[in-house]
């Protein structure tokens, strides 16, 4: 194992945990990939966020705590600092990577081997969003609750979400959108959904989504983050 990540986790103590996590969110705030990532070049030759992803699973951390003490408050940071003018896209984008990386190790730890699946839910960032990363956290959890994720990827506009549901009848929706601009565009892609399909199911998410815009442009459900869309979700089958 490598050195600062062996140093780190040779003492399982709590504290000496909670580093490997800071320094696992470090990462991901700088965009610290992996050991052979030459970005940050103030970071190049240390370890990543692969490396601290794969160490805190070896050492016993579940993949929630990855994901909530790290992965998450990682994203955040460099967020402030993308508002704040003191980074620029391609930070965030390196930031982005880094994220999406260390998700790829988390995933086998979401899957609950369940054969037999809940439902479909079909998935996109909407139309004029291309943010994806917690699109894609959302579904990586739900589908490892038992549900079919169709991921319908970013930018998608209600003719595509409709034609899914016309070929995956009771199927549900999902919509993520991260701009405050973007988040409109939930309004029409729901009245067009609601119009052709009143009965289809449509939950909807992104940081500047709330339970009141949820409630104005007649979604059926506000989900804040993705255990709360799960127990929506396993709600409308039980
Ligand atoms: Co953008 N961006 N970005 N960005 N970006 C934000 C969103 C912003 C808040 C940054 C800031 O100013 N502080 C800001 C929006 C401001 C606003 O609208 N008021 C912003 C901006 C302005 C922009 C651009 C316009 C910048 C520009 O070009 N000038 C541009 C827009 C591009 C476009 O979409 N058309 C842009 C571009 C980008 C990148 C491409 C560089 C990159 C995206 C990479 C990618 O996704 N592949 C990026 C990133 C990474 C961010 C920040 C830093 C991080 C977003 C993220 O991934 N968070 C973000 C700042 C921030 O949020 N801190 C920012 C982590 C993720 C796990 O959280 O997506 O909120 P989140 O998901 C959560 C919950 O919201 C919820 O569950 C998840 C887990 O808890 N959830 C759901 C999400 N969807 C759900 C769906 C559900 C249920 C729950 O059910 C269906």
């Amino acid at each position: 194992m490598i050195v600062i990540v062996a140093e780190l986790t040779n003492n399982k103590n709590e504290k000496i945990m909670d580093k490997l996590l800071d320094k696992l969110s470090v990462c991901i705030e700088r965009g610290k990939i992996n050991k052979n990532s030459p970005f940050p070049p103030d970071l190049k030759g240390e370890e990543g966020a692969e490396e601290y992803t794969l160490a805190a699973i070896e050492n016993g951390i579940s993949a929630e705590d990855v994901l909530e003490n790290a992965l998450i408050p990682g994203m955040e940071r460099i967020g402030i600092k993308f508002r704040e003018n003191k980074v620029f896209v391609p930070e965030v984008l390196m930031a982005a990577k880094a994220m999406k990386t260390a998700m790829v190790h988390l995933n086998d730890f979401f899957q609950d081997g369940a054969a037999s699946k809940k439902g479909v839910l079909l998935i996109g960032t909407v139309e004029g969003d291309l943010h994806d990363i917690g699109k894609n956290l959302v579904s990586m959890i739900i589908e490892g609750n038992g549900w079919e994720i169709i991921d319908l990827g970013t930018n998608v506009t209600a003719q595509k979400i409709i034609d899914k549901i016309e070929s995956n009848p009771g199927c549900y929706v999902g919509l993520s959108a991260l701009l405050t601009t973007t988040m409109l565009n939930m309004e029409k892609i729901t009245k067009e959904i609601k119009k052709v399909s009143p009965e289809t199911k449509i939950l909807i998410g992104g940081a500047p989504v709330t339970e009141v815009f949820c409630e104005k442009i007649g979604a059926d459900f506000y989900s804040p983050d993705p255990y709360s869309a799960i127990q929506y979700l396993n709600g409308l089958i039980n």
